[in-house]
């Protein structure tokens, strides 16, 4: 090449560089991926279908009790109007001695849960990971050990996704934007940058992404103040994937949410959306999504709050969830020392004991092609021969109840899951299929699973979704 061309070749490389913030960063458009693109990388976690939510931080401490009143979560340092100072000496009480990344990650496993999202940061600021950015981490406490270098040893050890939960709100940080009006007095926002906020939130995530993955979520929370844009969603849903090009980000990374539960791609960027606490009454069609819920009434610890959810509920929610083609984020709040409460335990091990039979109507399901029964739920599974699995979700099983699917073929094969090797008989008339159950002396608690194979070509009304 001659030197006259070598000069500005040299210039524009060196301008290139610096164009990008000079961290050398593609900044590609992840939002223009193509639907089989996004298929391929929503894989795994429509697989999946059941994952656990963990919320901890320093609010485990006091446990929901802050002066007289009890009824506190993870939102505490906001809901009780705690000064900055005062709550920071949080950080000198939280030792939790006997947490065990292995043993909370069995736990989701024996659950059948494939993956978890944790709070890496909730809006207290406070981070469950050594980061270099700041001193309001674990690492400045008295545990001082990296919790989340932990869980991502023992997910990569037992073959579970890990998450990350991330707030964008931040009430520690001194240039997050607005102040809570509570204290704007006593914690004036003088000279704070909003703009130094966001660099702070780029250089915690690319640590997160980069030191602990890689991850399977990015779970986006707290974007709902008005310093928080769309224009930042997309910039931050391009700025992660472009550190980890597969990972998959949650729509609250936007401003779509549109109360709890909406979601708009057309409008908003965001691999999912997120119902919290409610389950959408036909599901969201046309969207992946995934919902959050409590065992109790509270996401983070709170100790005088018993009123667990029963197995029976759970499982329904799980069942009822998936038929609708959706996620089911379960939440635990483990304790200030380290452990899952045990009411949590005892319904995690409960749940695992059905998925250990009956998981296969849970994973990889498509939502039911048909309306909702009395008797339960639908879930469908394409089994790649040309072939489709009918799993009946059946509550209340009594082999009186009399059960008719609107089918018009013959199953090729009726069985109950927990006891493949016993053919159930049916009849046929004009409008469907009619089992005759069959009498069992202990049908299941929770949910009886009875399984029909089918030929796919002739359920043609089947909504595959997305
Ligand atoms: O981390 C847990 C909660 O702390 C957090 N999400 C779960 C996973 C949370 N998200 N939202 N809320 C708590 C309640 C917030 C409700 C409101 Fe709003 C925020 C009401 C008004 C502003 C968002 C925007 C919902 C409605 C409009």
């Amino acid at each position: 090449m001659k030197r006259k061309f070598l000069v500005p070749v040299i210039l524009g490389v060196f301008l290139c560089i610096l164009g990008d913030g000079g961290f050398g960063e593609e900044m590609k458009d992840f939002t223009k991926e193509s639907r089989e693109e996004k298929e391929r990388r929503m894989q795994w976690w429509k697989e999946a279908r059941f994952g656990m939510f963990i919320h901890w931080g320093l609010y485990a401490v006091p446990a929901g009790k802050w002066g007289d009143n009890t009824n506190y979560g993870e939102q505490i340092r906001d809901e009780a109007r705690i000064p900055l100072e005062e709550y920071e000496k949080l950080r000198e009480q939280f030792n939790p001695k006997e947490f065990n990344a292995r043993e909370w990650v069995v736990f989701a496993k024996r659950a059948g849960m494939k993956y978890i999202v944790i709070t890496s940061k909730h809006i207290d600021g406070f981070c469950l990971f050594d980061s270099k950015v700041t001193d309001w981490d674990v690492m400045s406490t008295p545990f001082k050990r990296d919790i989340l270098k932990e869980l991502s040893v023992a997910c990569k050890e037992e073959g579970i996704k890990l998450c990350f939960y991330y707030a964008i709100m931040d009430l520690h940080h001194p240039d997050y934007l607005p102040r809570r009006e509570w204290e704007r007095e006593i914690r004036p926002d003088t000279g704070a940058n909003f703009s130094n906020y966001i660099q702070y939130m780029k250089a915690q995530l690319k640590e997160l992404i980069q030191n602990y993955g890689p991850l399977g979520v990015l779970w986006f929370d707290a974007e709902w103040e008005n310093t928080w844009t769309h224009e930042l969603g997309v910039e931050f849903y391009n700025y992660v994937r472009s550190l980890q090009p597969d990972i998959i980000v949650n729509n609250r990374v936007d401003k779509g949410r549109a109360g709890m539960s909406g979601f708009a791609p057309a409008e908003n960027v965001g691999d999912f959306g997120t119902p919290e606490q409610e389950i959408p009454e036909t599901g969201l069609p046309g969207v992946y999504w995934e919902v959050c819920m409590t065992m109790n009434n509270h996401w983070g610890y709170n100790a005088e709050d018993k009123n667990y959810k029963s197995t029976k509920e759970l499982i329904h929610l799980l069942v009822d969830i998936v038929s609708k083609g959706g996620n089911f984020l379960l939440n635990v709040g483990p304790m200030g020392n380290g452990k899952f409460p045990p009411e949590a335990v005892s319904g995690l091990l409960q749940i695992g004991e059905w998925m250990k039979i009956n998981g296969e109507s849970i994973y990889g399901t498509d939502p039911s092609p048909f309306s909702k029964p009395e008797w339960g739920r639908y879930t469908v599974k394409r089994l790649g021969n040309g072939r489709v699995a009918l799993y009946l979700h059946i509550f209340d099983y009594k082999p009186s109840l009399k059960i008719k699917v609107p089918i018009t073929q013959k199953p090729i094969n009726a069985c109950l899951l927990v006891d493949k090797s016993q053919q159930i008989e049916f009849e046929t008339d004009a409008e469907g299929v009619i089992l005759k159950l069959p009498y069992m002396i202990e049908p299941d608690p929770y949910d009886t699973v009875v399984r029909l194979e089918l030929e796919e070509k002739f359920i043609g009304t089947v909504n595959w979704g997305k």
